[in-house]
């Protein structure tokens, strides 16, 4: 955790607003924007150097690039997502394939990098309406080489994996037990999000900072405490313009 250096982010397109108009979500796109640029100088703070893949207007969702690849230790694994996001990955793995060894899915896998949590010594990956077996048994081959272990637990009431639970740093994961069942975590240490906070688990360790969302004080409150115990710098972000798109910290930057 403490080696990252770089963030993939790519700021959202005009489309994006558009996009969820069709389903009655209004996104308001200079916020949208503000609240982009103060996640990028969250990441900034944090050490990281920020790499920026161009917007794309032919795709509504892509700021949320965290799903489009998986990055582990000089190779990067282009992932299948949804319909309607497929094609986000070119401009990401064209980026990626100057330092990365690229490595595709079988034709049946889908997988969103969404679905992947990596805690120290075990990856954890998310069967979702993303994610189906085959694209779990990719991952399980891909991080082989590493030796990783790759567990896989069912996620059926949230988008991902990471929408429920994140890992903390410190053997420490966060977890919304409303969202996933946390028997599935080979972890002794859990911290729990308070009830009804469902968009808390979201969290993102890098190095000496923690960045969490902002409106969820219950949460929060733990939060500090693990903050100031282990002095890491915390960052509160409102991220209301991307909660609407069902996305909300880890999902915005691919951190490697
Ligand atoms: C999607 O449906 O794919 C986007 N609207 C949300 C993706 C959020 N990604 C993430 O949390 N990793």
């Amino acid at each position: 955790m403490d080696t990252s250096n770089i963030a993939l982010i790519r700021r959202p397109p005009r489309s994006y607003r558009d996009f969820y108009l069709r389903h009655e979500i209004e996104i308001d796109l200079t916020l949208a924007d503000r609240q982009h640029a103060g996640y990028v100088d969250a990441l900034r703070a944090a050490g990281l150097d920020i790499h920026a893949i161009p917007p794309d207007e032919r795709f509504a969702d892509s700021v949320f690039i965290e799903d489009t690849a998986v990055v582990w230790q000089g190779r990067a694994l282009r992932t299948r997502m949804a319909p309607h996001r497929e094609g986000e990955q070119d401009a990401v793995i064209d980026h990626l394939r100057q330092t990365h060894e690229i490595v595709t899915l079988p034709p049946t896998a889908t997988l969103d990098g969404g679905d992947v949590l990596h805690t120290e010594d075990i990856t954890y990956v998310g069967r979702s309406s993303r994610t189906n077996g085959a694209g779990a048994g990719a991952l399980r081959d891909f991080l082989g080489p590493a030796k990783r272990r790759v567990v896989e637990v069912p996620v059926d009431r949230c988008l991902h994996l990471k929408s429920a639970a994140t890992w903390l740093g410190d053997e420490t994961l966060l977890v919304a037990h409303e969202l996933v069942d946390v028997s599935y975590f080979e972890i002794e240490r859990v911290l729990f999000t308070a009830e009804g906070e469902e968009k808390a688990p979201n969290t993102l360790r890098i190095g000496s900072h923690l960045l969490l969302l902002a409106g969820n004080p219950g949460s929060a409150a733990t939060l500090w405490e693990f903050a100031q115990y282990r002095d890491l710098t915390l960052h509160t972000l409102a991220m209301s313009e991307f909660e609407k798109g069902d996305g909300s910290l880890t999902c915005l930057s691919i951190v490697m």
